[in-house]
């Protein structure tokens, strides 16, 4: 009996972090970035954001990308465990102080909270590779089209 207890935990744990995940919708998620004062942060728009986890996520906050260097990045902004988040494998900065775990759940918040602290950092926008390859330079208000909000679209 023990060990099917654990199994039921383990299956039930599996499912809460699946539950809590979220593939986020584009304007949903760019009312969010919004509310959380992105727009114009360190002078990029809501379309470089979205633009940016779009193409690092596709909007999926459950999304874990391993890279050959044995750091993984997680979530809808794909932040990297050796510099700002720590998943208890990397040797890790954890310069935002959170666990890797809790850049996959549907709660973004901290996960917004990390990337203005990775946008404010030397690379600035440019710490995501996808958004130097699909994004800068480009016209970036289409990733606003359709969304009830009145904001600028972008540096590019
Ligand atoms: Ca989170």
């Amino acid at each position: 009996m023990p060990a099917w207890g654990s199994v039921v935990v383990t299956f039930s744990m599996l499912m809460t972090a699946a539950v809590d995940a979220k593939i986020y919708e584009r304007c949903e998620l760019a009312l969010k970035l919004q509310k959380s004062s992105l727009n114009g942060y360190k002078g990029y728009g809501i379309g470089d954001w979205l633009c940016m986890a779009h193409y690092e996520s596709g909007f999926d906050t459950s999304f874990v990308n391993h890279n050959p260097d044995g750091s993984s990045e997680y979530g809808i902004f794909q932040l990297n465990s050796a510099w700002w988040c720590n998943n208890g494998i990397t040797p890790t900065q954890n310069l935002c102080h959170i666990d890797c775990q809790n850049l996959l759940n549907h709660h973004i918040l901290d996960d917004i909270f990390c990337a203005k602290r990775v946008v404010s950092s030397q690379n600035s926008m440019a710490a995501w590779a996808a958004w130097t390859q699909h994004c800068t330079g480009h016209d970036l208000s289409k990733w606003l089209k359709g969304c009830d909000m009145h904001v600028k679209t972008g540096s590019g």
